[in-house]
């Protein structure tokens, strides 16, 4: 079945006219990305030039896909913005909740017992609104709408930061907070600052144990975690062509760790191959026949330097395996390099547990990979000396892998297959003597390491990797293992050595048939309310934020001065606190909880200036709160980095946090902060982070001239009576100043809804 048929089909036949209009307004060749935002710009009449970098445009994506972590909240939203269906066909997944610890069938046992509420609150908003709901257990968010929704030309936003794998079938797909998904759902323009381009060639062609894994590790390494911030990065070039549709998703997909907006391919033969495979012959033949409109201009493909703000050029034919990590994805190593880089920091050798799978990396050509590895170190009589561990990303893909043997090649060598979900790579991993922090070594195949994010231990020491490698190195049991140059001991006491892993791009015999775990809106669920019980200690209606008061803010506590590297995980960190993902006052007891105190060095422990007591933070700012006092945050760099979740945005704001001032934000976490009507600044000098002191009690004044492009005045009263007053710049436009005046962005969308009603 392909979902939407009618709307691919009407986006294809009005696609090359919205392309020449664009062409004709801008007078200059067009990127891929270009022609794909120009013809979904949300006033399709508009035939103004937007700067990238700098011009807010609106835009009108043509789907929302939501996962169950942040659905809730994303729901909870649109429940109150008054509407009866979305105006996008949108889709949510459950898959974020399953903890793993047992394996696949008795871990899917536990969520479904345990998730009841939530799942039954999903499924009813879903039937009420004309949404679509994929069950438990049918697999992870990115990898469903691969396979099933994910169109070349098509743009999507979806809450959750790795949305952007629907880039590797040539889709402008972007991560965003549940607000950005009420909007896009409301029949609103949704608005973003036209990106930048950064322009990535490929040449040559991967062999061996390299894989399109170890060119976004490459990527990440070249760029840094905030190094794609504000910028779209599409690939390109006859290395990209040589790329499956999987692997390209891949890439995609981690454009996320460099903080692109999103990443991209133009349609080429594996795209159409995947289509094709995956039941999408009608849309990979009106993809064909849109070829040209499907890349970039072949003016910009031979002068790429001319064209994109930056240009990089990757080699694949001399593209070594990767190894990225600990603690952050960037952190590159050639895998040639690892035995001098590890031994140097001091990083733990030996590897308990190897991990693949995940939204990342499980496609079919993956898994029959990192299988022929383990087929080859059964031959040559050789077993996992670490644990070894299979994430599916969907029940289609865990259908095929097993029905083509892989699964029992896995287990052959000691591997344990977990639900089709994110489990161990988002803390629901209920790791034994994890609690206990040892200091140990896993490597995986996800796309982030954040110190506690796959079993809450701070003393984990996660590496990133490709699955071949990661297999590799699991039945080496050892981090600084090359399977390109080393041997290993088989269990005759025979050194061996493991052959270069090949796999299959697509199933040889299909994807079959099967229950894939979708659940079609059913008009039933139209009648009555949602019921959510008061007593719900995971949901709970959202009550609309107040209205700026018109005040400046006076004498606000410095809540938290955050050192170095702040997350979402560090700012409200996933695992154990998933659960109250719906619940606003719930979860927001973690807010901040792994963030380190700049003047302490510790975590959730901050000096409470009513009582002079060091205290966990969310206890801190319920104490300022229950007085009647805001707060403000203090950051470093790349501020909110990681995940899309909106609760990192709503429970400072439900805690009377008004600004957050840091030296710099990543994208999705200050639009996030901006439409929960926190207000966000920078540092117009970032030596100014410097000037703050732990007993400041801080000023934001002239707030009623605040003004796009306009700095604001920060008076710092510091404990000493002396006062100090810095600069702090903004990126808020006309439009979204009216989102912190009104006390959130859904506040306006409420009241506009009214007036119409
Ligand atoms: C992640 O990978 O960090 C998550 C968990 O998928 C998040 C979303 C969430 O926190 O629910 C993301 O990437 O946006
Ligand atoms: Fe799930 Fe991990 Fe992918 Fe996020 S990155 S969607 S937690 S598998």
């Amino acid at each position: 079945m392909i979902f939407d048929l009618e709307m691919i089909q009407s986006f294809y036949r009005e696609m090359p006219g919205r392309i020449s209009n664009a062409r004709k307004v801008l007078r200059r060749p067009l990127t891929l990305s270009e022609k794909i935002l120009y013809s979904h710009l949300f006033n399709r009449k508009s035939e103004g030039t937007y700067n990238r970098g700098t011009d807010y445009v609106e835009f009108a994506p043509d789907r929302v896909a939501m996962q169950d972590a942040t659905a809730q909240m994303a729901l909870l939203q649109f429940m109150m913005a008054g509407k009866d269906h979305s105006s996008v066909p949108a889709s949510v997944h459950c898959d974020h909740l399953i903890m793993a610890k047992e394996g696949a069938s008795a871990d899917m046992k536990t969520a479904v017992y345990t998730n009841k509420e939530v799942y039954d609150f999903l499924s009813s908003v879903c039937n009420k609104y004309d949404i679509g709901f994929w069950k438990p257990g049918a697999g992870i968010i990115h990898q469903i709408i691969l396979e099933n929704y994910a169109f070349p030309g098509g743009m999507m936003i979806g809450t959750d930061s790795h949305t952007p794998n629907a880039g590797g079938l040539g889709m402008v797909a972007i991560g965003v907070g549940g607000a950005d998904a009420v909007d896009v759902m409301t029949g609103m323009g949704w608005e973003l600052k036209l990106p930048k381009i950064i322009g990535i060639k490929l040449t040559g062609k991967l062999s061996g144990w390299s894989s399109p894994k170890d060119i976004i590790l490459k990527v990440a390494g070249l760029l840094t975690v905030s190094g794609g911030t504000g910028c779209v990065v599409e690939y390109f070039g006859d290395g990209a062509e040589s790329i499956s549709c999987t692997g390209k998703a891949t890439i995609c997909n981690m454009g996320a760790e460099i903080g692109a907006t999103c990443s991209i391919f133009g349609y080429d033969n594996a795209m159409s191959r995947y289509l094709n495979a995956t039941g999408r012959k009608d849309i990979a033949d009106l993809a064909g026949a849109n070829r040209e409109h499907l890349k970039s201009d072949s003016e910009v493909l031979s002068d790429p330097a001319k064209y994109y703000d930056k240009f990089i050029e990757i080699n694949l034919s001399e593209l070594e395996p990767y190894i990225n990590g600990p603690f952050t994805p960037d952190l590159a190593t050639p895998i040639s390099r690892m035995k001098e880089v590890a031994e140097k920091n001091n990083w733990p050798d030996k590897v308990e547990v190897g991990l693949i799978g995940s939204c990342t990396n499980s496609s079919y050509e993956d898994i029959s990979r990192s299988a022929s590895v383990a087929k080859n170190a059964v031959d040559l009589r050789l077993t996992a000396r670490s644990e070894f561990k299979i994430t599916p990303g969907s029940e289609q893909i865990r259908y095929i892998a097993e029905r083509d043997g892989y699964f029992k090649l896995f287990e052959a060598i000691g591997g344990e297959v977990f639900a089709n979900a994110c489990g161990p790579c988002i803390g629901q991993w209920e790791r034994k003597g994890a609690d206990k922090n040892p200091v140990n070594t896993v490597i995986h195949s996800f796309n982030r390491n954040f110190a506690k994010r796959a079993d809450g231990n701070p003393n984990t020491f996660a590496f990133v990797a490709s699955p071949e490698i990661v297999t590799a190195i699991a039945i080496s049991g050892k981090l600084t293992f090359n399977p390109i140059t080393d041997s290993l001991v088989n269990s005759d006491g025979k050194e061996v050595k493991l052959s270069e892993p090949s796999g299959t791009e697509l199933p040889p015999n299909g994807f079959g048939s099967i229950d894939n775990g979708y659940q079609k809106p059913d008009n039933e669920g139209k009648k009555g309310p949602i019921a959510i019980s008061v007593e719900s200690d995971r949901l709970q209606i959202l009550e609309p934020f107040q209205e700026w008061d018109g005040k400046d803010f006076k004498a606000l506590p410095l809540l938290i001065k955050a050192k170095g590297k702040c997350t979402t995980d560090h700012i409200s960190m996933a695992g154990f606190w998933l659960k109250y993902r719906g619940h606003l006052e719930n979860i927001s007891n973690n807010y901040m909880i792994g963030a380190v105190n700049f003047f302490n060095e510790k975590t959730n422990s901050i000096l409470n200036q009513i009582t002079g007591q060091y205290e966990p933070v969310p206890a801190v700012a319920m104490a300022y709160k229950a007085s009647g006092i805001g707060s403000v945050v203090i950051g470093d760099e790349n501020f909110g980095e990681g995940s899309s979740r909106e609760h990192a945005a709503m429970e400072p704001r439900y805690l009377n946090v008004k600004a957050v001032i840091v030296k710099s934000f990543a994208r999705i976490h200050e639009t996030n902060l901006k439409k929960q009507g926190v207000l966000t600044l920078t540092f117009s000098d970032k030596a100014d982070y410097s000037k703050i002191l732990e007993n400041d009690k801080i000023d934001i004044i002239d707030l009623k001239l605040l003004a796009p492009g306009k700095q604001v005045t920060v008076v710092l009263n510091h404990p000493d009576g002396k006062k100090e007053t810095i600069k702090a710049n903004h990126s808020y436009n006309a439009a979204q100043i009216e989102w912190f005046k009104a006390g959130s962005a859904l506040n306006l969308i409420r009241k506009a809804n009214k007036k119409s009603a």
